[in-house]
């Protein structure tokens, strides 16, 4: 494959952008070699500076679940720029997005708009704080949600990616209230709470983590995160940024049927712009300031185009049957890469929920970071450059999710899962 106009690029953007990319995963670092360069995207294919054009998992990292640059947000967008690109006063549009995730949620009764996931995961934990009026959360091993201080401890995604799961530059101050436990481990959670009686102020978790791969709740494990942040006082933060109107309209809490406290939302509510929300409980929520002590606030937040990209989204997702058509296409991807995987005699663990997913190189089941871990990350690194030169590309990483959406057609997913089969064989 030809990638001479990307490396050109990528030899540029390293004299003035640190590692050469905006965000670490991007970088290849845990594949080997070089990231290409995108010019153009649609549907479920992304063309790169060289023009090679390839069937794209990855959607932007979860918010292009109706494919790349649909018409209908493409035109959302265009006409809300006529009016202005940010005020800075409030709009109509923050308001139709609101309801629209109140509807959407039954347990956000009251939402804030932020300008990125990181911000709504910070400012829910912040607000769990001062709602409790203790300092302790709890997070999982491998979860990620984002990159606030006291939530980069043992975290997921390019964190774990690098090796650095505990960031350089958060002084152990900062993260002295953040206490981590493995996901789906009872038994842990249980002696956190009867060593910090009356300290916990919230469980914040991806309900399905996709931060470390794709690994799903145990029976249970969800309703007993419910019960024992109830039972002592504390709350229950769903990260939803990557499952939320995704594994369905209302997100992970309604595939699972758990009602959080707090919700934290972004990707697909911003149709592919910058954008992030948490909310939940109107009790809580009315903390925030104006009307309340807890501090949040931000400049472009709730920007007009962003709302009018996201309301398309959510409006689309709706009304056209979507999530039937993700589930469809995500079995059929499943059941392909089981097989390929069985006939090619390569052992993997292949988990999906919805249209997320995740392939392992390991015969142990994953369910936490302990067995992600275990994959053979070598092999990942074959099978990945194997599928880029047959056109698919994957994220860059083992400890990725990948994102299927309504663009992808059975074709792709034939296509797809012939690649594998071929790659496989080889590995
Ligand atoms: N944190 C994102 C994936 N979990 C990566 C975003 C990006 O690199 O664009």
């Amino acid at each position: 494959m030809n990638r001479v106009q990307s490396e050109k690029l990528f030899a540029e953007a390293l004299r003035f952008i640190p590692g050469g990319v905006n965000s670490p995963v991007r970088a290849f670092r845990a594949v080997g070699g070089q990231p290409f360069f995108v010019n153009k995207a649609s549907g479920s294919h992304v063309w790169d500076v060289d023009g090679n054009e390839l069937i794209d998992y990855v959607g932007t990292w979860g918010p292009a679940i109706l494919g790349h640059a649909h018409p209908k947000i493409i035109s959302a967008i265009k006409a809300a720029a006529e009016f202005g690109t940010s005020f800075g006063i409030p709009n109509p549009l923050e308001v139709k997005m609101a309801k629209l995730i109140c509807e959407l949620v039954p347990s956000v009764q009251k939402v804030r708009m932020t300008n990125s996931g990181t911000e709504a995961c910070m400012s829910a934990i912040r607000l769990a704080r001062g709602f409790t009026k203790r300092d302790k959360i709890i997070k999982f091993d491998g979860c990620y949600h984002g990159h606030a201080d006291s939530l980069l401890v043992k975290a997921g995604s390019g964190a774990l990616t690098f090796g650095n799961p505990d960031s350089a530059g958060v002084p152990a101050s900062f993260t002295q209230h953040t206490i981590v436990a493995p996901f789906n481990d009872v038994e842990a959670v249980k002696a956190i709470f009867a060593a910090n009686k009356n300290e916990i102020a919230g469980i914040i978790v991806e309900p399905v983590p996709g931060n470390a791969g794709l690994y799903l709740p145990r029976p249970g494990y969800l309703e007993f995160l419910r019960e024992i942040t109830a039972a002592n006082g504390a709350l229950l933060i769903f990260d939803e940024v990557m499952t939320g109107f995704r594994l369905a309209k209302g997100g992970a809490q309604e595939r699972f049927h758990i009602v959080p406290d707090l919700s934290c939302f972004g990707k697909i509510i911003g149709g592919g712009l910058p954008v992030g929300a948490f909310g939940g409980r109107a009790d809580i929520m009315d903390l925030l300031a104006p009307l309340g002590p807890v501090y949040q606030a931000g400049t472009l937040s709730g920007n007009p185009l962003a709302m009018a990209a996201g309301i398309a989204a959510l409006e689309e997702l709706q009304f056209t049957g979507a999530y039937c058509a993700l589930e469809e296409s995500a079995e059929q991807l499943e059941a392909g890469m089981k097989d390929a995987a069985k006939s090619a005699g390569i052992p993997m663990q292949f988990n999906s929920c919805g249209s997320m997913f995740c392939g392992y190189f390991t015969s142990e089941p994953v369910g936490n970071l302990a067995d992600a871990m275990k994959s053979d990350r070598e092999r990942f690194k074959k099978f990945f450059h194997g599928l880029l030169d047959e056109e698919i590309y994957l994220a860059p990483s083992q400890f990725e999710a990948g994102f299927i959406s309504t663009a992808h057609t059975a074709a792709d997913i034939e296509k797809t899962v012939s690649a594998a089969a071929k790659v496989l064989r080889t590995l």
